[in-house]
């Protein structure tokens, strides 16, 4: 039996919540108010999940753990047999994790009306009782905390425009996919989804991103409901030789457009020693520090490059190239 350490507000918690409930690995689900601590005890960064182990070790970053669960358990993998396709998948959700967070940030904590609706909720999922004075208390100390946090992660009002046009684009093209295909790469879910479902699980629930979703992606909306608890769905994954959906075209196509130069800008600001970077897009400004972390999520995404084949890079690079998406692996 694994322990899943998390919360309902922490997208990469419900990430891996759904991707549990999916892949049919027993799992507790243990939500409350000691993460910090228990990640302190156990030496590991300060972040939610901690995934606990059958074995008694703990560990947490999703990413690796995910793929460490591949390995441990055989049925219902989420990373796509095709080299081609995983990459991709993987690549989307990385996306999903640096990139989509943003917006899940930035509708959370920009404007009063969610600071206070969430920060509120957390508290009480945190507390679980204890009366209305403490958990208002402690939300008013977290809520402060976590708009602190905003220039530092990139989530500004002069940076929101960016976010919010590209997390659009996103949930249009999901929109349009949802209710033909509902899956990525065949009729299950691969990692990508699980990405992107972490993410927008919290747009789904906060007060002016869940009225956006209402609105204007209704069907994304209840997707979402779909990939939390993906445990019925039994599905294969498209030929390696089928075109790739336009679904993932279009999410590769605002990688290429938002998260490279994101990436690309960060890793040349660390390199001169730079505080913070800047992109422009779509003549939007984008402003944040230099992160170590989406260091190494680009030499990552590089070796999984340099490690494919050559009949590999045959199929990907074409796909690839289209989506501004292939110079930046190189
Ligand atoms: N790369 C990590 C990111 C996890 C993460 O950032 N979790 C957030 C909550 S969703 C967190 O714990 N932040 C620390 C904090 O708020 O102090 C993963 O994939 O698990």
């Amino acid at each position: 039996m694994y322990t899943i350490h998390g919360a309902l507000g922490s997208p990469y918690s419900l990430k891996m919540r759904a991707l549990m409930r999916y892949r049919r690995i027993t799992h507790i689900w243990s939500h409350g108010s000691q993460m910090q601590q228990l990640a302190a005890e156990k030496g590991l960064p300060p972040v939610i999940p901690i995934i606990e182990y059958p074995d008694g070790n703990f560990r947490n970053d999703s990413t690796p753990v995910l793929y460490d669960l591949e390995e441990r358990h055989s049925e219902r993998k989420v990373v796509p047999a095709d080299p081609a396709q995983a990459f991709i998948a993987h690549l989307l959700e990385d996306f999903a994790d640096e990139w989509l967070t943003k917006a899940m940030f930035g509708y959370r904590w920009l404007e009063e009306v969610d600071q206070i609706q969430m920060s509120r909720w957390l508290s009480f999922d945190a507390l679980k009782g204890g009366g209305l004075d403490s958990s208002q208390g402690m939300a008013e100390v977290f809520r402060d905390r976590q708009v602190g946090r905003m220039a530092i992660v990139g989530c500004t009002r002069e940076n929101f425009p960016l976010i919010e046009a590209s997390t659009r684009r996103v949930m249009h093209a999901l929109e349009d996919h949802v209710v033909n295909e509902h899956w990525l790469f065949g009729s299950r879910p691969s990692l990508a989804e699980f990405g992107i479902y972490g993410q927008l699980s919290q747009l789904g629930v906060d007060p002016t991103a869940q009225s956006m979703m209402r609105a204007d992606y209704p069907y994304t909306f209840r997707w979402l409901l779909h990939v939390d608890d993906a445990s019925g769905i039994e599905g294969e994954w498209d030929d390696a030789d089928a075109p790739l959906k336009p679904v993932a075209q279009s999410l590769l196509a605002e990688v290429g457009r938002v998260y490279v130069p994101f990436l690309l800008a960060n890793a040349a600001a660390a390199d001169a020693g730079e505080k913070t970077f800047r992109i422009e897009v779509d003549d939007m400004p984008y402003e944040q520090g230099t992160f170590k972390y989406q260091l190494k999520c680009l030499a990552d995404q590089r070796s999984r490059y340099a490690a494919l084949s050559d009949e590999t890079r045959g199929r990907i690079d074409p796909v690839l190239s289209a989506a501004n998406c292939l110079e930046f692996l190189q």
